[in-house]
């Protein structure tokens, strides 16, 4: 009897693998304006829309990628909401650093920002995208320029990754979706 339940057991794990699924869970910070929540209703609509107004607090979304569902915290980015970050940077599987790459007075405050960050423990070793938008604009910092400025090569104890990206021109949103559903966990 023992033998056809563990057949049985082995049979559905079959199943399961068959139709596994991956999840995750991301979150979305940087400076107010440089482009969370337009980049949100990209990945999930397609649509750009002009008429953005600054999220208040944070937004929830659930976007579904082939068998990945991805959850994604859009936190506002105005300088009274930059405290709730870290907490909701707790445990995801990566953590997506959006930055105005067009807005050059506020790249010294983006730095400061995303360094005081991740000097938190609790996200130690958690992977980094970050992701240089409004690449449509011709005074956008390329990637290049933008490790320099935010300074990420002295990140060294987890996982960077740098992108030059329009969301309102849908440039570079399949290789930023490609990576992270690459550090995407299997449930
Ligand atoms: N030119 C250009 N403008 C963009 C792009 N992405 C966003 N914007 C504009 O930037 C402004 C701010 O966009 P939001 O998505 O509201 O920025 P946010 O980061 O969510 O801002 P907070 O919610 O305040 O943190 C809006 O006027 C957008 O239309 C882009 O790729 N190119
Ligand atoms: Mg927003």
């Amino acid at each position: 009897m023992a033998a056809v339940k563990r057949l049985f057991q082995s049979f559905v794990s079959w199943i399961k693998n068959l139709f596994w699924k991956q999840e995750m869970e991301l979150t979305l910070v940087g400076l107010n304006n440089s482009g969370k929540t337009t980049l949100v209703n990209v990945i999930s609509s397609g649509e750009f829309r002009e008429d953005m107004i600054p999220t208040v607090g944070f937004n929830m979304r659930k976007v579904q990628k082939g068998n990945v569902t991805i959850k994604l915290w859009d936190i506002g980015g105005q300088s009274r909401f930059r405290s709730m970050w870290e907490r909701y940077c707790r445990g995801v599987s990566a953590i997506v650093y959006v930055v105005d790459a067009a807005d050059h007075a506020v790249i010294e405050q983006s730095r400061e920002e995303l360094h005081a960050l991740l000097s938190k423990v609790q996200l130690s070793g958690i992977p980094l995208l970050v992701l240089g938008n409004k690449n449509d604009l011709p005074e956008a910092l390329s990637s290049e320029d933008l490790i320099e400025a935010l300074d990420l090569q002295s990140i060294t104890n987890r996982e960077v990754c740098c992108f030059s990206i329009s969301a309102k021109d849908g440039v570079n949103i399949d290789i930023t979706l490609e990576w992270l559903v690459k550090h995407s966990k299997k449930s």
